[in-house]
């Protein structure tokens, strides 16, 4: 059984591809159901308000892989957003022209069973279960969009790397204040049950108020938790930050130097230093 089953199906000239959506097995369905309870089981208490409800909204647990062209019928009416199939990363410049349109590109295979607490890239659960829900919210749904039409200026400047840490920072791994305290939104983190305790109850990584040019000079990790999260006030605040011009920004960028992820800075308003114990033995280990 072939990991991807829609590596190398046919796909349009926009990387998207036809779902099939009756091609996926009883077991695909069964293991999209245990994904989706076991998170969204995990985190009442853990993520943000419009993100749990946004997830009641869009009401994905209707019983196994969600059928993209009828969630979006649903999403769509909300905020003028799309969910379209694509075999798994496409490129930058697609991808971006994707969300500047509102259609949000998503995996259409399933992680292998053996996979089901990590793996490398986004499969159907992390794009849908993960990114989607939040763009029923307007306001995150208006800098979604907002980021793609970033994302086409980012790479005619040849600065994309400095864009794809905000998107990281925020997109995957953001963390958001509410009136109960720090909460998750980003959706490598909600697709994760072991990040998802990390990111916000762990010692280990620093907690550092969003700031945008701090996290654009700041490199990732790929292959564990992050050593650092950023925290935003607000979707609104999010938003706002990142609808000026980022011309003079990417100057500034260009003359300083990279942050490493487990540093801290002078200027950071800190909610917690974490111990980085973690990644420490992590390092040990080898
Ligand atoms: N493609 N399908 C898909 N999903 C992504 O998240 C994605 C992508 N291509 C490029 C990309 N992300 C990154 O370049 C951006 O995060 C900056
Ligand atoms: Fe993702």
């Amino acid at each position: 059984m072939t990991r991807n089953r829609y590596a190398g199906a046919p796909r349009n000239a926009d990387f998207t591809i036809d779902q099939r959506w009756d091609s996926y097995t009883p077991d695909e369905h069964d293991r999209w159901n245990r994904l989706y309870a076991r998170s969204a089981d995990m985190l009442q208490s853990r993520a943000c308000p419009e993100f749990l409800t946004a997830l009641a909204t869009l009401d994905l647990s209707q019983g196994g892989i969600p059928d993209m062209a009828e969630l979006s019928t649903r999403l769509e009416p909300l905020t003028g957003w799309r969910v379209v199939p694509v075999t798994d990363l496409v490129p930058d410049d697609i991808f971006f022209d994707h969300l500047a349109n509102r259609r949000f590109p998503a995996g259409a295979f399933i992680r292998p069973e053996a996979e089901m607490d990590y793996l490398s890239e986004p499969d159907i659960f992390h794009d849908i279960f993960g990114h989607v829900p939040l763009l029923a919210d307007p306001i995150y749904a208006d800098f979604m969009q907002a980021y793609g039409r970033g994302g086409a200026r980012a790479l005619a400047r040849g600065q994309l790397p400095n864009l794809a840490r905000l998107y990281w920072y925020t997109v995957e791994f953001g963390l958001v204040r509410s009136a109960e305290g720090l909460r998750l939104f980003g959706a490598g983190i909600m697709s994760s049950v072991a990040e998802s305790r990390f990111a916000l109850d762990a010692p280990d990584p620093h907690r550092i108020g969003f700031d945008l040019e701090r996290v654009m000079r700041t490199d990732y990790i790929i292959d564990d938790f992050q050593q650092t999260y950023f925290v935003i006030d607000s979707f609104a605040d999010l938003l706002a930050a990142c609808s000026g011009d980022f011309g003079d920004l990417y100057d500034r960028l260009a003359r300083m130097p990279d942050v490493q992820p487990h540093e801290t800075l002078p200027g950071d308003f800190l909610f917690t230093r974490g111990t980085l114990a973690h990644f420490r033995d992590r390092a040990a280990a080898g």
